[in-house]
């Protein structure tokens, strides 16, 4: 399975292309305006999510709720392109809103340099966390072949600035209704408000908040993914897709860099054997995750998002014409996005768990790859 995503922040439309998906797939396209509009969600967004109400429209390759096999084309509206049809249309003469004061952080100066665009709006518009709404689109159907394979992918937020949950977090007694229910993604109510302060405060202040969320999924079987080629290795392709979230600069699995500092006996986890449960370990430092390939456990993943870079008490920039210092930039922006960028990493890690299930059992056929799927199941007993 891949997809491909187009579209600008105050275009038209959002666009995903999603191929490889197998025949037959059950889709449920309001499961996938449920995750939209969990992705709008989040304390500390900006004015931006009151304006969307962000729908996907199938265009092609579903039919009667099912997967044909083809592409499946899905498209997002705009609703605030009806504000922008002067500076966005792509028609002659289209023009205006230009960014020359490049905000460091964003993509705006590496892009205008790397392009030769000096008006940072062709980079930004594209460089927009906006774009994420496609991919949670496209994590949906990613999200449906998984579910097939009984396997849920889930998120919360374990950081927002200085607001953090006490460590170690037991993934296993999270109450997911709570972080569902929880406008930063925190189950922990009291952390919960303090990180609530800290958006508030930097609000205030003119600043912006990045903060750490945690992606986990159960019900995988083991060996996915491969340790042969680099290219299969699970651990490198998780990596790679989260990182391609806009803002995240960190990256881990199970414990993580913690795994650096302690000895070998207490970095791995003990094989046991029990009847009827087949291989199982008493826990769980590496995340789900040895030698490339899923070893049947949690997959944990944990991404450090940064603080949004367009600030209101602008940073010290330089003119992208003129050369001559001037403030960053300000528009419209999110004072903290974690919350969302988790739901964004949530369809991220659901696209590479459905690829490799197809890539292990089948992408042809739905009944195919449950079948296929069951008769692993039963040879690894
Ligand atoms: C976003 C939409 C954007 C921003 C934000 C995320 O909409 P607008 O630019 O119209 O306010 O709110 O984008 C960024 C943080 C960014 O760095 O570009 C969204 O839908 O997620």
């Amino acid at each position: 399975m891949r997809y491909e995503t187009a579209g600008e922040s105050h275009g038209r439309a959002l666009v995903a292309v999603i191929t490889g998906v197998p025949a037959g797939l059950p889709v449920d396209l309001d499961a996938i305006d449920e995750d939209l509009a969990r992705r709008q969600r989040g304390y500390g967004r900006g004015g931006r999510q009151a304006i969307e109400q962000d729908r996907a429209v199938a265009l092609a390759g579903i039919r009667g709720g099912r997967a044909l096999g083809s592409p499946i084309a899905l498209t997002i509206a705009n609703r605030d392109w009806e504000n922008w049809t002067d500076v966005m249309s792509p028609g002659a003469g289209a023009g205006g809103a230009e960014v020359t004061a490049v905000r460091p952080g964003h993509a705006d100066l590496p892009g205008c340099l790397k392009t030769g665009a000096t008006d940072a709006r062709d980079i930004l518009e594209r460089a927009s966390a906006r774009e994420t709404a496609a991919r949670v689109a496209a994590g949906g159907i990613a999200k449906a072949l998984l579910r097939t394979a009984g396997v849920r992918v889930r998120s919360l937020v374990t950081r927002i600035g200085a607001a953090s949950m006490a460590e170690p977090i037991d993934l296993g007694g999270i109450d997911h209704a709570a972080v569902e229910a929880s406008d930063v993604r925190c189950p922990d109510p009291e952390v919960a408000q303090r990180m609530r302060e800290a958006i508030d405060a930097a609000r205030a202040a003119g600043e912006s908040l990045g903060g750490v969320f945690v992606v986990h999924a159960e019900g995988l079987v083991p060996g996915l993914g491969g340790y042969a080629t680099a290219a299969e290795r699970l651990d490198a392709r998780l990596a790679a897709a989260i990182s391609s979230v806009p803002a995240i600069k960190g990256v881990e699995f199970g414990d993580g860099f913690a795994l650096a500092a302690v000895p070998g006996s207490a970095a791995h986890d003990e094989i046991l054997y029990e009847e009827g449960r087949g291989f199982v370990r008493p826990t769980n430092h590496a995340g789900g995750l040895e030698g490339g390939m899923t070893n049947g456990e949690r997959l944990v993943v944990r991404a450090a998002m940064k603080p949004i870079p367009t600030l209101m008490r602008p940073l010290r920039s330089v003119d992208i014409r003129t050369r001559e210092p001037v403030d960053a930039s300000r528009e419209r922006s999110d004072v903290c996005a974690v919350p969302a960028a988790a739901v964004v990493a949530e369809a991220e890690v659901a696209f590479v768990l459905a690829d490799a299930y197809c890539a292990k059992f089948g992408a042809d056929c739905v009944d195919d790859l449950s079948a296929a799927l069951a008769a692993y199941r039963e040879r690894i007993r």
